[in-house]
């Protein structure tokens, strides 16, 4: 999602930052959660959910307080993150609702967006900043964001996401009573360690890892999920993440996401949850590459002539950031992105200055892209081909007995 971002896309810098070994401090969490005891299942009892992030703040027009007082809930609404350098995603995420005719209230969890910003997002969304010092590592906000409106379908989308198609029917099988998700890459990670490390109530089944940048459920149905993934969350501040191991073989190294797959593992039975198409989620830079737009102006991409819902460029650095020119690569995320970034008929227009010039419209903008992408490909084969033709000299170079043996010489060519 936003600043720093890690190889997944998910936040790693925020005005706060990181506070490791640190417990949260109980003052600024929300108060509905200190009050939350985990029940035994997430699944509903029928009670609304009525949680708040009572100690955020509206960073715009809105009175936090009120939505606790309040007693309606949205029908539906979209929650997100983003600070200021996640800003073109974040963008391009609420102009692609908005291009699927999704009108429902957009709830961002503001953590560093710049003044302009917020003005120029102020008529599509309501922004809220997180309580001042709050310690929690931006990796475990997602079901805080969440819980900062009531809303009877609660849609968590990241803002490194485009959607691609409606989400109606999505939105319907919540409201049926199913958690709507979308299976990771690759998805078969599980850890029976995390019934200990979560408390969780059966031991964790086997069953599709999710991605944890989408998440679409009914609070009535479900409403004790977001408080239990809040306070699993809460288990994982001071524990490190694969950013800072380089490994992914800790049973928390990928911290919410690792959170929301135990719980949905145990505490939701099977047929509750609603696992999405494989493809109906083109996600990182591989499939995102793979992927065709077949109609620009709807955003309407396939991939394997499957029709995808969403794009989601986990990876970094994202393709909206300037350090994303040296590698830059073309990709339906690409594609759709300078469209709802460029064009004139988007909810929240750009200033053409605010991104780089490969996202800009016009002329310069188009052949700017097409330098950084189609452009680089032979230069990159020369590369390649220099750097075989030097391996080669060295290895010539070599007396014959220190050779290595030549499936090594091929491994560590690779
Ligand atoms: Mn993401």
């Amino acid at each position: 999602m936003m600043a720093a971002s890690d190889q997944r896309g998910r936040p790693l810098s925020f005005t706060y930052g990181r506070e490791v070994g640190r417990r949260p401090a109980r003052a600024h969490e929300c108060r509905r959660v200190s009050r939350c005891v985990p029940s035994p299942t997430v699944e509903g009892r029928g009670a609304a959910l009525t949680s708040c992030g009572d100690d955020a703040q509206p960073t715009k027009s809105g009175d936090v307080a009120s939505c606790a007082d309040a007693g309606v809930a949205d029908p539906v609404r979209f929650f997100t993150i983003s600070d200021a350098r996640h800003y073109p995603g974040l963008v391009a995420l609420v102009n692609s609702l908005r291009l699927q005719g999704h009108g429902e209230p957009i709830t961002v969890l503001d953590l560093g967006l710049h003044d302009a910003q917020r003005e120029a997002l102020g008529a599509e969304c309501d922004l809220v900043t997180p309580p001042p010092h709050s310690p929690r590592h931006p990796w475990l906000l997602e079901p805080q964001a969440c819980m900062l409106r009531d809303a009877e379908i609660v849609v968590y989308v990241d803002a490194d996401v485009i959607v691609t198609d409606s989400l109606g029917s999505i939105i319907d099988a919540a409201r049926d009573g199913r958690i709507c998700v979308f299976t990771d890459i690759p998805p078969t990670r599980w850890f029976a360690e995390w019934e200990q490390i979560f408390d969780l109530a059966q031991p964790p089944r086997r069953q599709p890892y999710v991605n944890a940048g989408f998440l679409a459920f009914s609070s009535t149905a479900f409403p004790d999920l977001l408080p239990r993934w809040f306070e699993c969350c809460d288990r994982l501040v001071a524990q490190p993440t694969y950013l800072d191991t380089g490994s992914l073989d800790s049973p928390t190294a990928l911290s919410s996401q690792d959170a929301l797959n135990a719980i949905l593992m145990s505490e939701v039975a099977p047929d509750r949850i609603a696992f999405q198409r494989a493809e109906a989620e083109a996600q990182g830079p591989d499939q995102l590459a793979r992927t065709r737009v077949v109609d620009l102006d709807r955003l309407s991409c396939r991939i394997d002539d499957h029709p995808t819902t969403l794009l989601h460029a986990w990876g970094s650095p994202k393709p909206w950031e300037p350090a994303a020119a040296q590698g830059l690569r073309r990709s339906a995320y690409l594609r759709c992105l300078r469209r709802l970034l460029s064009a004139d008929d988007v909810a929240v227009p750009v200033p053409p200055p605010s991104v780089p010039m490969w996202l800009r419209p016009g002329a310069r903008g188009m052949l700017s892209l097409w330098l950084l992408t189609q452009a680089r490909r032979p230069w990159r084969g020369v590369q390649t081909r220099a750097r075989h033709a030097r391996a080669r000299l060295e290895r010539a170079r070599q007396p014959a007995p220190t050779r290595a043996p030549a499936r090594e010489r091929d491994s560590a060519m690779r």
